[in-house]
């Protein structure tokens, strides 16, 4: 059902729901499933699959509020590079404007943004800019392009007179841009190519799109009629339609705001991401923070705000499971906590959960501590974290492939995998990525060790290839503060890859592929591989497609579709968790190749040099 305008949803105690709307346009859809899993693939094709991210979307954005000027961000991601932590992005939030004013940069403390940009491009690595839809009204006429060319263009949200409407967010006195008018959706790609042309950002997040106002309404209040106060108004903040937003009477080119209140960031981000597209030309990477179905599409989104507490780090595993079910896969958490001085431990703890949010951006606001500024250790275990994260690149960016054709989630609740395990019904301290990479962080402090939940069945220990054979149990695992725990299904092939500090590099690093054996010895896996940039690659058939299946002692590599990309490719290892007798031989396309093999009944092949983009089968007896 689709709500633009104010509605309750109520969970009732029996499996019902109670929904009350005040209007809108109801239009219901039942889907069969019959699994969870899909009931979410049939949702995702009526809103719309969600857009293939940009490869360094996967990599580690970080961001603070309160740098103060370009210069301290620059010294930030320098030590983030002398420290050897890997960063794909850089990001600024509002300080970095002139008085706040959107499309501006402040010409003393952020001199230096330009260089500062040409910088992280010359290290492979992006920046990203906040952006609030609140347009400053009151500059000096002729000061201000955005607002005075957004008057010429007639853009703005008015009120029930007709007049601008006019509200108060941190530039102070504000108009907002209607972006259900095409027209302004040009001039938002007008005043971001203006910009890109002084600052050249790779991608834009969208901040306040709810939309956010300081007052309740507009300078001048609402009007008093049924719409504004309806005879029944839902539990919403403040218990007004108009509480922090805009008036419900104001008009949109579509409507007026009491019905597609819930479409601002929507549609915010549908054209921040066209703009972008025209602008460099690639996959628009958007992250917005009011969000509505479809939104996938278009972007992703962060969680808003959280507390630098442990039950914060608890809670987001489900807000980014939440997220997976409504087709906005790329979603994260702010990692350590937006508010509140994050401790040591804290931040490990949710630097090694926050490698496995499908979005990785630690950020937090005035005066906070990023990872640079941590001891020794701590900044250790954080490092390898997120090494650890992009050496999983291919088995992420494959598993993205997969959302945006066919409408998975990439971090999955265990329950989808096991819908007919009732144990696995309540779990929201463990996920998987994908169908078979569990994944259980230490979510409580002070702890060396951490419970999970195993479905029946056989998995390997990620890091060591030992086996774990569940009864469908509780199992306790070693979790010193290095640590976070992973697990492979049996049956499932892992594209890995060696991790480097940024993912161009990374990307380009030869693959090692972990085979995680079920007990009759069969296994399969698939890796999706492109040039990570340009547009709509699936849809054009720019891209290369391998399957990977291992039966009765041979692994095949079989490549569907080839593409350039991934003759640059080179697959160096592969090892198998889960042979049960020492080999004799190993072939490798028929030849002989040299081998290890463990007691805990691990087979590794090294020195492999194949070409990913060529067919090859390893085999042992
Ligand atoms: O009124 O831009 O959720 O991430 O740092 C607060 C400043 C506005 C709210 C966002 C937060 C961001 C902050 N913004």
């Amino acid at each position: 059902m689709s709500r633009s305008v104010s509605s309750d949803v109520i969970l009732q105690p029996a499996p019902a729901l109670t929904w009350r709307t005040i209007g809108g346009i109801l239009d219901f859809y039942v889907f069969l499933g019959p699994d969870p899993a899909s009931v979410i693939q049939q949702y995702v094709e009526v809103i719309g699959y969600p857009a293939m991210p940009i490869y360094w979307a996967l990599g580690y954005h970080l961001c603070r509020w309160g740098y103060n000027s370009s210069d301290s961000t620059w010294e930030t991601v320098k030590s983030m590079r002398n420290y050897g932590i890997p960063q794909d992005v850089q990001w600024n939030d509002i300080d970095y404007m002139e008085h706040f004013l959107d499309f501006t940069f402040d010409s003393a403390k952020f001199a230096t943004l330009p260089d500062l940009v040409k910088d992280l491009h010359a290290h492979d690595q992006r920046y990203v800019m906040i952006l609030d839809p609140g347009i400053s009204s009151s500059q000096p006429e002729g000061s201000y392009w955005p607002f005075d060319e957004g008057l010429r263009r007639d853009i703005f949200i008015k009120d029930a007179e007709g007049k601008t409407l006019i509200g108060t967010v941190w530039p102070g006195l504000t108009a907002y841009p209607d972006f259900s008018n095409d027209v302004t959706h040009e001039w938002w790609y007008d005043n971001l190519k203006r910009f890109h042309d002084k600052v050249p950002f790779d991608g834009v997040w969208i901040d306040m799109n709810e939309p956010s106002n300081f007052l309740d309404g507009s300078t001048e209040g609402c009007p008093s009629n049924s719409l504004e106060n309806p005879p029944y108004t839902p539990g919403i903040l403040g218990g007004l339609l108009r509480a922090k937003t805009v008036c419900a009477t104001a008009q949109q080119k579509l409507s007026i705001h009491y019905n597609v209140h819930s479409l601002y960031g929507l549609m915010e981000a549908k054209a921040s991401a066209s703009a972008l597209k025209r602008i460099v030309a690639k996959k628009p990477f958007v992250i917005s923070r009011s969000t509505f179905p479809s939104q996938g599409m278009y972007s992703g989104h962060w969680l808003g705000d959280n507390r630098s507490q442990w039950k914060d780090l608890y809670t987001s595993i489900a807000g980014i499971l939440t997220f997976n079910l409504l087709g906005i896969p790329l979603v994260g958490a702010d990692i350590c906590g937006f508010s509140e001085e994050p401790q040591e431990e804290l931040c490990v703890r949710w630097t090694q959960l926050g490698a496995f949010y499908p979005f990785t951006r630690n950020h937090n606001t005035i005066n906070m501590r990023d990872p640079t500024a941590f001891s020794p250790l701590a900044r250790t275990a954080m490092k390898q974290a997120l090494l650890l994260r992009y050496s999983l690149f291919p088995l992420l960016y494959t598993l993205f492939h997969h959302a945006h054709v066919h409408g998975h989630t990439v971090a999955r609740p265990i329950m989808f995998e096991f819908p007919k395990d009732i144990k696995t019904y309540g779990i929201d301290k463990q996920f998987l990525w994908g169908k078979s990479l569990l994944v259980t962080p230490v979510l409580d402090p002070g702890m060396d060790y951490v419970e999970g939940y195993f479905p029946e069945g056989l998995w390997y220990d990620y890091y060591t290839g030992e086996a774990v054979r569940s009864k469908g149990e509780e199992l306790r695992l070693d979790a010193p503060l290095d640590k976070i725990n992973l697990h492979l299904r049996e049956g499932s092939v892992t594209p890995t890859q060696a991790p480097n500090l940024t993912l161009w590099v990374s990307s380009g690093q030869p693959l090692h592929l972990v085979s995680a054996l079920s007990d009759d010895g069969s296994a399969s896996g698939d890796l999706f591989w492109d040039d990570g940039e340009s547009i709509d690659t699936y849809e054009n058939n720019q891209y290369a497609y391998i399957v990977f299946n291992v039966s009765q002692n041979v692994m095949t590599s079989e490549v569907l579709r080839t593409h350039e990309e991934a003759t640059y490719i080179t697959v160096e290892t592969a090892a198998f968790y889960g042979v049960k007798q020492k080999p004799s031989r190993v072939l490798v396309n028929s030849q002989d190749a040299t081998f290890t093999y463990r007691a805990n009944q691990v087979l590794t092949v090294a020195d492999l040099g194949l070409n990913l983009s060529q067919n090859f089968t390893i085999s042992w007896m």
